[in-house]
């Protein structure tokens, strides 16, 4: 064997092992987080429209949802929705926190996002990608549906 096939031998080795490495890091990364059944309730005459989604931390540690974001919504919040003393008030919210195993699901009357400026995009019976960012930095996209008032 020459010295030149052995350095080419290393090479493809160092090549698989940054491979492995990266395939590795990228799926500690993202921790088991799981979004699903998002959907926007798109509203009459542009009104902000609530978002919702199923979040299933399948990882070993808690996590934080910080923020969220799209290009369909000029501003996307985290809201909470509270009924106090009979009245449905809602309110901002810094991050929402899910134990390891938990499934947190915002829905309509609880958590949601609000897309406070709704673009072009958002038009009923479309798929828009909304971004979900983590406080350790874990980003994860999904496309949510675009559904009428009544969620249809
Ligand atoms: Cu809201």
């Amino acid at each position: 064997m020459s010295i030149r096939r052995l350095n080419s031998n290393n090479l493809h080795l160092a090549a698989i092992v940054a491979l492995v490495i990266i395939i590795v890091a990228s799926q500690a990364h993202a921790a088991g987080l799981a979004v699903s059944n998002g959907w926007i309730r798109k509203l009459p005459a542009n009104l902000p429209a609530a978002g919702y989604f199923d979040l299933h931390n399948g990882g070993n540690k808690a996590v934080s949802l910080n923020a969220a974001s799209s290009p369909a919504c000029g501003m996307l919040m985290l809201h909470k929705s509270e009924n106090i003393g009979g009245m449905e008030h809602m309110a901002g919210v810094a991050s929402v926190d899910v134990a390891p195993g938990a499934t947190l699901k915002f829905a309509p009357r609880g958590y949601h996002l609000m897309c406070m400026n709704p673009g072009p995009a958002l038009q009923i019976g479309a798929k828009v990608p909304v971004t979900l960012d983590f406080a350790d930095g874990t980003k994860i996209t999904t496309d949510f549906a675009v559904r009428n008032a009544a969620g249809k």
